[in-house]
């Protein structure tokens, strides 16, 4: 039987021991973000400051269900181990974030911690400041609140939102989440001396409805190698799409687009640079699940892995897990050159691991892993490699034991292979699977197994070698 969370909140407790009371929670992932209770979705203000990772999360104190968003905070010194620190934005009954503090970003202004975002009242969306004392514990509302107010015209009044700001020159530049009036995303600039007085510069981009959905929320804008890359999220909740190009006087001109991610629980990544000079990324990993399972559970919504964003040789962008996850290895496996003929049942059971495989691209038409698996192998999660569609299929039609629980495939293209070795880099931490091909694309899910269901099978359509295959347990970052 799943051992039970109690719910029933005693008002002293601080957010360890909120941590340690719904550890025993049986989908709540051991080294995945996720606030101490109660509801998150996207990441914001993502930024480093004097050495500390900040990451700042939309939060529903009060319930596992979206509604009255807050800003949670936490800080870790290596994107592995986080800290709870005080909620940073509580949306004001007088103030224009009355109904909400949404989604924004933080930026260094002038030495002062500055977080830019949406208030949300009665129906509008407004940009705001706070900024921060030195130790970024405590915010203040910028006397000049609501910065920016309307949306400039021919775009959707009612979506006007999601700033990311970053500096060129003199000049502060922000990019804001719309939609055309009749439909199809938008990603408007702005242009600022002081971040409180802002021009409109015009549309950076915008879609077709039919090619890149109706809304684009979160964007997010960044140099890559030679070029720009924006990243949006695609509303209704379907993807998340890139497109890069060459940026030059405020101007973007297209040169690759494609899926950042595939339709599944990966949604509004926020991105920032670090003073290693790399680009990272975080995503919100949305639970697969209905209202009553989350009320029960006490929790819902997860971080993603933190991921290096990098150019790819064929124009595109390529995602990995940041290094330092491999801190959290524990117990390892270590096989070469592994004879499959169609299943072959591993001696580790871990619901909380990581496994690297690697195999050749010219061998079996399908080749992967089953995850979660219980003893009796009804129940599983498959991830396989489809060389011959060039895919990858995460099958869940069995994975999940959970009433209401999405068990629809999830998974996508993965481009063209480019080397004749397939590289499968796959983490799971019992309801979370994130799986990164070829150093290059990320897919992420959420499966709900019965406890117990943590076997680990190799896969393969018709006899074939997996060269290399690695397995570690992860410990938990709390
Ligand atoms: N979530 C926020 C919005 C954003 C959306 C509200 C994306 O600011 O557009 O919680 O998930």
């Amino acid at each position: 039987m799943e051992a039970k969370p109690t719910l029933s909140a005693n008002k002293d407790e601080g957010p360890l021991e909120i941590r340690a009371r719904l550890a025993a929670s049986a989908h709540r992932p051991r080294y995945h973000f996720l606030p101490p209770n109660n509801w998150m979705n996207d990441p914001n203000g993502f930024i480093e400051w004097q050495g500390v990772y900040h990451l700042f999360y939309q939060h529903n104190p009060h319930a596992p269900a979206w509604g009255s968003i807050h800003w949670g905070h936490a800080t870790s010194k290596d994107l592995v181990y986080w800290q709870d620190e005080p909620i940073a934005l509580i949306p004001d009954p007088n103030g224009p974030d009355a109904d909400g503090c949404f989604s924004g970003c933080a930026v260094d202004g002038g030495g002062v911690p500055t977080l830019i975002y949406t208030g949300f009242r009665s129906g509008e969306q407004t940009q705001c400041i706070a900024t921060g004392d030195p130790s970024l514990r405590h915010w203040y509302s910028h006397p000049a609140n609501p910065v920016l107010v309307g949306a400039p015209p021919g775009m959707r009044a009612s979506d006007f939102r999601d700033p990311f700001v970053w500096r060129e020159g003199e000049w502060w530049y922000m990019l804001l989440a719309s939609a055309l009036e009749t439909g199809g995303g938008a990603a408007l600039l702005y242009r600022s001396k002081n971040l409180t007085d802002w021009d409109y510069r015009g549309p950076l981009l915008t879609g077709k409805i039919e090619e890149t959905g109706e809304l684009w929320e979160c964007p997010n804008f960044f140099p890559l190698g030679d070029r720009h890359a924006l990243i949006v999220s695609v509303w209704p909740r379907a993807h998340v799409h890139a497109f890069v190009g060459h940026y030059q006087n405020e101007r973007f001109v297209v040169t690759w687009q494609g899926r950042l991610d595939h339709h599944g629980a990966f949604y509004a990544p926020l991105t920032t640079q670090d003073s290693l000079g790399r680009r990272l990324m975080v995503g919100w990993l949305d639970e697969c699940c209905g209202p009553a399972a989350r009320q029960e559970a006490g929790w819902a919504g997860v971080l993603s892995l933190p991921q290096i964003i990098e150019p790819h040789s064929d124009g595109g962008l390529a995602v990995r897990p940041v290094p330092e996850v491999a801190k959290l290895r524990g117990r390892a496996q270590h096989f070469s050159d592994l004879r499959v003929d169609s299943r072959l049942e591993l001696p580790l059971r871990s619901d909380s691991f990581e496994a690297h495989l690697e195999f050749s691209a010219k061998g079996a038409a399908e080749v992967g892993l089953a995850v979660r698996v219980s003893p009796d192998a009804t129940e599983e999660t498959r991830i396989v490699v489809r060389l011959d569609e060039g895919a990858l299929l995460i099958d869940r039609s069995r994975s999940s034991s959970l009433e209401g629980a999405d068990r629809s495939p999830h998974g996508g293209s993965l481009g063209s292979q480019t080397s004749d070795k397939v590289l499968l880099h796959v983490f799971v931490d019992r309801s979370v699977i994130e799986v990164f091909v070829n150093d290059r694309q990320h897919f992420a899910t959420r499966v709900y197994p019965s406890p117990g269901s943590d076997g680990i099978a190799l896969l393969a359509s018709s006899p074939t070698e997996v060269t290399v295959l690695n397995l570690w347990e992860l410990g938990t970052i709390w």
